[in-house]
C-alpha cells in the first residue's frame, strides 16, 4: 500500500480532518485569524504529515478535489464558531500553486463563502512564492476574480521562495508571512546575524509596500519581543498554541475571551 494509491481514496473515505492555530495581532496582543492545517489519518498508513502526502496530491492532481473539500471545511467551521459567539477574525487556508491553475478554483472558492454562509471577505488564501511564478492570464483572471469578492492573499513561507520584489508587488498580496526558519534563529543571535537582517529586511519590505507582516514558528516571549520593536504586525506559533482540534480550538478561543 503505497500513499499515492491510498490517497486516492481518502476524500471519499472521509480520512482528513483540519486543525486550527491561532495568529494573533501583536498590537492588540488578541487573537486576529486562524490558520486551517490538513491532517489525514489512513486506517493502514497512520497519520501521515502534509509535508509527505501534498507533493503527492499535487502531482496526481488529487491537491484540486482535496483543497476544495479543505476550504470548504474551513468555512463551514468558521461560520459554526462565528454562530457559536466565538471571535477569531479571519480563517486562513493553505492553497497549492497546482489548485490556482485550475481554472474554476477561484468561482468553487466563492461558492464555498455563499453555501457555508463565511462571508468572503473573512477568508484568507495562503499561497507560496512559487505560485506567482506562474504569471499567466489565468492566474490574473483566479486573482481578479478572489481580489473581487474581498478575499485575501497571503504569501506563505516567505523569504525561501525566489520572488523578485518588483514582481511581488504587483500582485494583490495584502500579506507576508515570514518563513519559520529565520524566526527559530532570532533570539539566540541576539539582534545580530543574519536571520535578524532577514526578518528585519522582510518587515521593512511590507511596510513599504503597505502591507501586513505575519511571523511564523514564535516560541518564545524573546521572540515575540523582538518581532515587536521590529514592527511586525502579527505572531503565531507555539508560545500561543500548537495547531488544535477543533473542540480544542473553540475551548482556546473560549479561553481568550
Ligand atoms: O502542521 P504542518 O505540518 O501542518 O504543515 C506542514 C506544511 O503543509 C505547511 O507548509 C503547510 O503550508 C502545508 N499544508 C498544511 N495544510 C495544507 C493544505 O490544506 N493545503 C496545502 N496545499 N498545504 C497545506
Ligand atoms: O503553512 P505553513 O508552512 O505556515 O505551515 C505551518 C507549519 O508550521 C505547520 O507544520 C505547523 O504545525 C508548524 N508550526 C506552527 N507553529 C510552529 C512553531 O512555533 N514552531 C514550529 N517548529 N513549527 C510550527
Ligand atoms: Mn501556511
Ligand atoms: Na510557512
Amino acid at each position: 500500500l503505497d500513499i499515492e494509491h491510498a490517497l486516492r481514496g481518502a476524500l471519499e473515505h472521509e480520512e482528513f480532518s483540519l486543525a486550527y492555530q491561532p495568529l494573533i495581532d501583536l498590537s492588540r496582543h488578541a487573537v486576529c485569524g486562524i490558520e486551517a492545517l490538513l491532517r489525514w489519518h489512513h486506517p493502514e498508513l497512520g497519520s501521515c504529515a502534509p509535508d509527505e502526502f501534498i507533493e503527492i496530491a499535487e502531482a496526481t492532481g488529487d491537491i484540486v478535489g482535496i483543497g476544495e473539500w479543505v476550504v470548504r471545511e474551513a468555512c463551514r467551521q468558521a461560520a459554526a464558531w462565528d454562530a457559536a459567539g466565538l471571535e477569531f477574525g479571519r480563517m486562513s487556508v493553505n492553497v497549492s500553486a497546482v489548485q490556482l491553475r485550475d481554472p474554476g478554483f477561484a468561482q468553487r472558492v466563492l461558492e464555498a463563502c455563499v453555501d457555508t454562509g463565511w462571508p468572503a471577505t473573512r477568508l484568507e488564501l495562503e499561497i507560496t512564492e512559487s505560485a506567482l511564478l506562474l504569471d499567466t492570464d489565468a492566474l490574473w483572471a483566479c486573482f481578479d476574480v478572489l481580489q473581487g469578492a474581498g478575499i485575501g492573499l497571503s504569501i506563505d513561507d516567505f523569504g525561501t521562495g525566489f520572488s523578485s520584489l518588483s514582481y511581488l508587488s504587483r500582485f494583490p498580496v495584502g500579506r507576508l508571512k515570514i518563513d519559520r526558519s529565520f524566526i527559530s534563529e532570532l533570539a539566540g543571535a541576539g539582534g545580530t546575524g543574519r536571520a535578524v537582517a532577514v526578518t528585519r529586511a522582510i518587515i521593512q519590505l511590507g511596510k513599504a509596500l503597505r502591507m501586513q507582516v505575519l511571523a511564523e514558528g514564535v516560541e518564545s516571549s524573546a521572540d515575540e519581543q523582538l518581532l515587536r520593536e521590529y514592527g511586525c504586525d502579527e505572531v503565531q506559533g507555539y508560545l500561543y498554541s500548537r495547531p488544535l482540534p477543533p473542540r480544542e480550538m473553540a475551548r482556546w478561543l473560549q479561553d481568550q475571551a
